[in-house]
């Protein structure tokens, strides 16, 4: 049986001026009880490093830069490389990236995914970027990710990790069911997820009760439909004056939750996973090659062409 023991490391609130390496500590006791509970796989959340800084509206450069990497890891982060590969633990962590690409310098809301001999196996880079570009000061808080992060480059991929198939996504992507059919496509079993979602939506504050829902509902329905494990992983709690959900889960192929969080602060949600438990839906509903007709999905549309004008 092929399992996975995986831990999601969800982070309550981490302070505008928390430094890298205070933040660091507490990544290091999350891997630490990882380790004692059997882990072989961390999941931190989005943005792991540092407070969701989008919420700010910020103009000089060097401000919005101090809160991203220019190298990974860094000076900050090698100890927790280093405590990973001490431990044996494999681990997902999120945070903000500079990229020198040519002569330009690209910023990107990144992912990355590194084996317990502490090797970079992969990298994502957020392609569904939400919230606004301008200053909106009649919001309570800003949500500026397509101003300060350009979109990804790397499309969706999925890597071999622990004897299965590994992928990952950010945040707003879990919203989105092609985040997980591009995955599903590639035959991903395990999606590996970090989130800051805060409660309230200025654009649409109707949905604010449904918040959880909706966290649940997105990532439930992108594990069953693509037949996939889901680690969704939240950065929760009140952080900066700004509540954000926590329900951190686990999710098997089946769609359900088998392991969610009970608090809004640092805490680890453990799982043992079998992956092949993929196999019960990919083999039959799920079974891409013998029920999924792509060629004739377009076709239903050209037979009805444009609607005519009302
Ligand atoms: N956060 C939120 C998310 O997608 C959001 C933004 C919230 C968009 C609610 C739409 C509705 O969970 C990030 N960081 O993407």
């Amino acid at each position: 049986m092929r399992t996975i023991t995986v831990g999601g490391a969800q982070l309550g609130p981490i302070a505008r001026d928390e430094s890298r390496a205070a933040v660091v500590m507490r990544l290091i006791v999350m891997l630490r009880e990882a380790r004692a509970r059997d882990c072989d796989l961390v999941v931190f959340p989005e943005l792991a490093l540092t407070t969701f800084f989008p919420r700010w509206f910020m103009t000089l450069p060097a401000e919005i830069d101090a809160f991203f990497e220019s190298e990974m890891p860094g000076r900050d982060t090698k100890p927790l490389f280093d405590e990973a590969r001490r431990l044996g633990l494999a681990f997902c962590l999120g945070y903000a990236e500079l990229a020198e690409e040519g002569a330009t310098t690209k910023h990107y809301n990144t992912s990355i995914l590194v084996d317990a001999a502490g090797r970079l196996v992969g990298k994502y880079r957020k392609i569904h970027l939400p919230g606004h570009v301008e200053h909106e000061p009649a919001r309570p808080f800003q949500h500026l990710e397509k101003r300060y992060f350009d979109v990804g480059n790397l499309g969706f991929g999925v890597w071999r990790l622990l004897g299965g198939l590994v992928g990952m996504c950010i945040c707003n992507d879990r919203r989105w069911p092609e985040t997980y059919r591009v995955m599903g496509l590639q035959g991903v079993e395990m999606v590996l997820l970090g989130y800051n979602t805060p409660v309230h939506h200025p654009p649409a504050p109707e949905h604010d009760l449904l918040a959880n829902f909706h966290n649940r509902l997105a990532m439930q329905a992108g594990a069953y439909q693509n037949a996939t494990w889901v680690v969704g992983v939240a950065k929760c709690g009140r952080e900066e004056g700004v509540d954000q959900i926590g329900q951190s889960q686990i999710i098997a192929p089946s769609g359900e939750t088998v392991a969610m969080a009970a608090t809004l602060g640092d805490e680890l949600i453990v799982a043992r996973c079998d992956l092949d438990l993929c196999r019960s839906y990919k083999t039959t509903v799920f079974d891409f090659a013998r029920h999924r007709r792509p060629e004739h999905y377009r076709l239903i549309v050209d037979r009805t062409g444009p609607l005519p004008p009302a």
